[in-house]
Parts: C-alpha cells; structure tokens; sequence
C-alpha cells in the first residue's frame, strides 16, 4: 500500500486515512492509495463499516491540478468514486477544512457525511473552466435539488457546514477540532443504530419533485448575461440537466463527455495558468521565504481621496488601526465621508453589518498633524502624481516617523528611488501600488527601490495577504509593470483612433475580448486628468510625447466621468458610456490639424495592435528584469485591469498563440507604422530564434 492512504482498524471500524499534504488533491497515488485501502476494509472481516478521514488542513481539496493536460493514470477518479459507492459496507466521510471538487464528490460516492462546523463544501471547477467530471452534477442534485446544485456548480463558491446540512448534502454537523474523533463517534452511531448503505445515485425525490425545466433555461439566460464569453458554466447547466433527464449511468457518461470538452478547451488551460499563477507570485525568485518580516500594527495613510480613502477601508476591513492625514480640515471630512458611504452601501447589500461599519469607522482616526505617525508601522502615500510634492511628504515622514517604520509610495509611474532619496532610510521605502478602487481591486503591485531591504520587500507582501490582495514584487522603472504596458496600450489606442477608428470600436473591441471596459471608457473612470498630469511630467522630463486630442479633453475639463464627460458623455447618476458627437467633432478637427486621412480600421487589426504592443512591451519589462516572471505579469493583467483570466493573461496567451506569429506581425506593424513605436524587444526575436516560450524563461 502506499503512504498516502493507510487502512487501519479501530473497534469495529475500518478507518481509511489520506495525508497529502498541502491538500490531501487527488494524486494518481491517491487514488491507488483509497483503492487499495477500499479493498482491505471490505476484506476486513471485522469491520462493520469504514470512516473516510483525511490528516493535515483540510479535507481532500479536489483532483490534483497539476495533472491536467497530461495523460491520466488509471485509476480515473470517476471509478474510484464508483468503487466506493459500491462498497459492501456503509461508509462514512468525516469533513474538515475544505472538501472541494473531486474531494466534495467522493464523499458524495461515501454513504453519510459529517463535518465539522467550520467545514466548507464546494464543486469550484468551473473556476478552472471545468464541471464536475466525477460524478458531481449528477449525485448533488440527487441530494440538493437542481436550483442549488446549479447555484454551486455555476459559481464554485463554497457553501458552510450549516448551509450544507440544511440542503442535505451533509447529514449531521458536529463541534469538535479532532476529526478523527468526530468521525469515529459518528461512524459507532451508524453501525450501533444498524444504519444501512445509502447510495446517493438511488436517491430520487428531489429529483422527480423538482423537475421543472424552466430553472435550467433561467440558470443559462442569467449566464448569457454575466457571462457570456465563458464555456464552461453552459456545460455546468447541460450536465446538471441530464441528472434530470436520463437514468443515472446515461447522465454519468453525458457529464464525462463535457468534461472532455471543457478539459480540452483553451479557456481551461487559460484559468488552471491563472490559479497557478496567483499562488506562485507570493514565492518571490531571490527573496528566501524564511526572510524576516516587520510587525505592522498601525499604518498611516497620507491623502484621503479616493484612493487614500480606499487604501485606508483594506486595513480597517482586517481590523488593523489607520490615521489617515490630510493637508485640510474639508479634505478629510470629504474622505471620511466617501469612505462611511461605501460602507454603508456595503452593508446596504447586507454583506456586512451596520455594527460593522461602525467598528471600521472607528478604526480609521483622522489627523492633520504628521507628528500622529510617530507610532505607525507602515506608512502609504497616496497623493497626485507630482515628483515635488511627493519628495516633500517623503522628507517630512524620514522626520516624524519612528526607526523601521516603511515608508511607501501609492504612486502609479514614478521613480520610488528618486522618491526613496528624499529620505536618509531608503532602505525601508518601496512602492505599493494599488488599483482603483482600492478597497475592490485584488491586484497590489509592490515596487522595490534600489537600496529596499529584503525585510521591507518581504513584509510589502505579506502585508498584500493580510489584506486579502495579491501581491506582485516589480522592480523600478516607468509606470513599473502594468501601467507601462498600459500607457503603450493607451497610445496605440489613441493611434488607431487618429487613423480613423471611432472609441467605441476601439472599445468594443476590447469588451468583446473579455476585458470589463475598453481603454478609452477606463480613461473617463480613471479621470482624463491623471493621465493628462502623467504625460505633462513627461514632457517635463524632456520625453517626446505628443499632443493628441485626449490632451485638449483636458483643457476642455472634459475629466470623465467626474465632470459627466470625457471621451464619452454620461447622464447624472449613470455609468453608461453614451458616444459623444462633440468629441467626434473634435477628433476630426484634429485629424485634419494632422493631415490625416481617416481610413476604416478592421477589429482584427484593432485587437492585435492593441495586444502585441503590450506583449512586445512585457518583453521588454521581462528583459530589464522589472517583472521576474511572465506569470507575474500575466498576474497583475488578470487582477489590476481585468484581463480575462479564461485567457491567462497577455504572456500566457502569447505563448498559446505563437511567438513565432506574434514576431512577424509586429514586423509588419513596423513596415507600416513606423520603427520606434514597433521595434520587435530583443527578448522576443531571442526566444523565436530558439524556438522558446515566455513560460520557458
Ligand atoms: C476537480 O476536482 C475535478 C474533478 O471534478 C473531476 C476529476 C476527474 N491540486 O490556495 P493555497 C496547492 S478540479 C493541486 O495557497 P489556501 C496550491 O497550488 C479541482 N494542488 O492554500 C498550493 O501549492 P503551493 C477542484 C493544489 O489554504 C497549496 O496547495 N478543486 C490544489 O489558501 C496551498 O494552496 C479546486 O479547485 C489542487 N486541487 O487554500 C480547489 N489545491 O504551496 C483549489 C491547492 O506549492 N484549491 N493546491 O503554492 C483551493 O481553492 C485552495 O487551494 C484551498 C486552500 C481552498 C484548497
């Protein structure tokens, strides 16, 4: 047998146990191990019935991921589950943790299920682009009914051991830390109480009471709503639906068949890229993970807009005090006001209390006095994007604040060194840049200056965890990571549009991709002002950065969406992007101030202009070592600007679409439009000449 699973007796119950840590996933040796383990205890004439347990934090979490794309090693899952469906004796699943995907349908193929309270349940495949592939549309229903196995299965949210129970997918809920213990009491029960074997498959009361159709067909027209771009949730409903409509072993083979087709679609391998991803950035390449990290206790906040305000609702919502500085009196009442609203809006949709909004309210203490940062751990600017103003608080926080405190910078584009050099400790200055809106976006790009200390690096990260963000480490340089990638975005968008393409087409382009909103619509959220000011310091700087129509949008104090017009005009109260004529007129006033001759522009050439410059541009970022990693800048696409993660973020696309083409088309892009803006990155023409991936790097 191997180690992963050991049978055991106890009493007159055989205990099948699985330690493979971290998540006890579903290996091939797993599921050798439970075989093996299944056949001993049906062998053992002293057991009347079998405890399944797992060691270790949780439950089993699901098929073990990084078998995907590889060929499966028998025996598949789907037949270990029937294997213990079909056992001699009842069995009895004993949760802790989290039972998830292939975990949540083996014990669903056991005959009863305890968890303990703290237990969470999940079918969260189609967060990989997958459906339950073992057995898991067909035997929840039988248990749940359809609306809340469509509910689960479409979304891959978790369910508690409460919520569980009242649905019938667990039996019984205990307290108690020791699963073991939990389990085995349990287990006693069942075979003192006579209880028989209980096959899930046999069950069908929910399935006959519950056979209206017109929940399926409501499930897909929601989808088609929010999600329309995605594969997998369809087949979720499809697979569900066939629980309904065809004897078990016939929905077993229907749900099998989709299963294949989501596990070969691109959209999986794009979302499994992503899960990966998201966990390997926090292992930061030359940084130890044994690296000492600072204890934050108290952080200041300097700026209460929009973004200091926002910054300042992530700490509180931990729990972690905040003094939040302002310059006026009216400054921070507005800032503590905005913040109270969103709260209250929160709780208005009753994802949290009224006594919690009050509680995070009471963490957040206004000051106007720099001396109120003498005890802060970590302190965060977050002002406007100028240099001056900038250098001025840096050199006021080296005064106030104590030895070891971090002094970091919200800033989006500029030099955290020549910030850092304000102060006599750069050393404990680094950059950590969040995405509007702050308290919403996941993404915290973590900027390491030239003299950061490993500990300030380290503890920049953790902190991004404590505060329920991902965390990527960048290095120094223009707009770092993905505001660099951004601007070059923004400037081809801009070009496309001096050539003849409208915004909206621009737009749409990138909203029919998969992206929330396009660029110019993301301009107007942003303020058309910021990156007006980014490209009036540039000029500063001596950059030649030509002025375009978005400029005079600026000087018009067409701002955005603050001022109800920018690129796009809005009613009061609305979000909704209207295309303007005034703007139209303006553009076409400055094509001729140009001499241009608009031309139709096709959305093939829109797309791919407005993506390869990004990925030419992340190969330049990867080249000067600003961005680690390809997965880290396909990371801080998929959660600072809403690149689609059913794509796996611009380098992991760009592997799955060819190097090899992405080079020849920006060689042609060269030919018409120009060599600087199109200069293929040395990177890219290096790995095509060896016939690498980014991924390879
Ligand atoms: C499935 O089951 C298909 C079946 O229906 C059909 C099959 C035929 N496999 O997230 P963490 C690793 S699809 C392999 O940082 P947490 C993870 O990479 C599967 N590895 O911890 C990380 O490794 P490292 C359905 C896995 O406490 C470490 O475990 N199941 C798997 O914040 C710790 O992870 C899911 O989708 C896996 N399944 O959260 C569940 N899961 O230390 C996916 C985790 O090297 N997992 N790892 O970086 C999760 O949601 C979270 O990991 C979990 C723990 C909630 C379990």
């Amino acid at each position: 047998m191997t180690e992963v699973v050991t049978y055991s007796r106890d009493g007159n119950i055989g205990v099948l146990t699985v330690r493979y840590p971290p998540v006890n996933a579903l290996s091939h040796e797993v599921r050798s191990g439970l075989l093996e383990a299944l056949e001993k205890g049906q062998a053992d004439e002293n057991a009347k019935a079998l405890l399944l347990v797992c060691e270790g934090r949780t439950f089993i979490a699901g098929a073990d991921i990084r078998e995907f794309g590889k060929p499966m090693q028998p025996p598949s899952l789907p037949d270990v589950i029937n294997a213990f469906e079909n056992s001699s004796k009842p069995i009895v699943a004993a949760i802790h943790g989290t039972a998830l995907g292939g975990g949540l349908e083996l014990a669903l193929g056991c005959d009863y299920r305890v968890a303990v309270s703290s237990a969470k349940v999940g079918l969260p495949e189609v967060k990989l682009g997958l459906l339950p592939g073992a057995g898991g549309t067909q035997r929840l229903p039988r248990l749940s009914g359809a609306q809340k196995a469509l509910e689960m299965i479409t979304s891959g949210e978790f369910v508690g051991a409460s919520e569980a129970l009242r649905f019938g997918i667990v039996d019984a809920v205990e307290e108690g830390n020791d699963i073991l213990s939990v389990g085995k009491a349990y287990t006693e029960k069942a075979i003192s109480e006579g209880w028989h074997l209980r096959r899930v498959r046999d069950l069908t009361d929910k399935l006959t009471a519950e056979h209206d159709s017109t929940v399926f067909d409501e499930f897909r027209a929601s989808l088609q709503k929010k999600a329309p771009n995605l594969f997998s949730p369809f087949k979720c409903v499809d697979a569900v639906e066939a629980a309904f409509q065809l004897p078990f072993e016939a929905g077993l083979e229907k749900e099998r068949e989709l299963f294949m087709a989501c596990m070969q679609s691109s959209q999986r391998a794009g979302l499994v890229h992503a899960f990966f991803a998201e966990r390997e950035v926090s292992k930061v390449p030359g940084l130890a993970a044994e690296t000492p990290v600072r204890e934050i206790n108290r952080v200041g906040i300097v700026g209460a807009g929009t973004m200091g305000g926002g910054i300042a609702m992530n700490f509180a919502n931990v729990g972690i005090p905040v003094r939040l500085l302002e310059a006026r009196q009216d400054a921070l009442d507005r800032g503590l006001a905005v913040i109270r609203k969103n709260y209250e809006n929160t709780a208005k949709k009753g994802r949290i209390t009224a006594a919690q909004v009050e509680e995070r309210m009471v963490l957040i203490e206004p000051t106007l006095n720099y001396d109120d940062f003498g005890d802060v751990d970590l302190v965060i600017e977050a002002v406007f994007e100028d240099m001056g103003i900038k250098r001025d608080i840096f050199a006021r926080l080296d005064e106030v604040c104590k030895p070891g405190a971090i002094l970091a910078s919200n800033t989006s584009t500029l030099d955290i060194d020549a910030i850092a050099s304000a102060t006599r400790r750069p050393q404990d200055v680094v950059g950590m840049h969040f995405f509007s809106p702050a308290n919403v976006m996941k993404l915290l790009e973590n900027v390491r200056g030239e003299k950061t200390a490993d500990d300030v690096k380290a503890t920049v990260m953790a902190v991004a965890k404590r505060i329920n963000k991902v965390g990527v480490l960048v290095g120094n340089g223009y707009g770092f990571v993905g505001n660099r990638m951004l601007h070059k975005r923004g400037a081809e968008a801009v070009a496309l549009v001096n050539e003849g393409a409208s915004p909206q087409q621009v737009d749409q382009v990138l909203t029919d991709f998969g992206f929330p909103m396009g660029q110019f619509a993301m301009s107007d959220l942003a303020g058309i002002d910021v990156g007006y000011r980014i490209r009036q310091e540039r000029r500063k700087a001596g950059e030649d950065v030509p002025v375009s129509w978005l400029d005079k949008l600026a000087e018009q104090n067409r701002l955005g969406q603050k001022t109800g017009m920018g690129v796009y005009r809005y009613e009061a109260g609305s979000r909704a992007p209207i295309p303007d004529p005034q703007v139209d007129a303006l553009i076409a006033e400055y094509r001729a101030e140009q001499d241009i001759t608009p031309r139709a522009v096709s959305d093939q050439e829109i797309l791919e202009r407005c993506l390869y410059v990004m990925i030419n541009e992340g190969a330049r970022i990867l080249e000067e070592g600003i961005a680690a990693r390809s997965l880290d800048i396909d990371v801080i696409w998929i959660y600072g600007y809403g690149f689609p993660a059913y794509r796996g973020g611009p380098m992991f696309l760009a592997d799955e679409i060819g190097l090899d083409a992405i080079l020849a088309t920006i060689k042609d892009f060269q030919q018409r439009f120009g060599a600087s803006r199109w200069q293929p990155a040395s990177l890219l023409e290096k790995l095509v000449a060896e016939g690498k991936r980014f991924s390879d790097l």
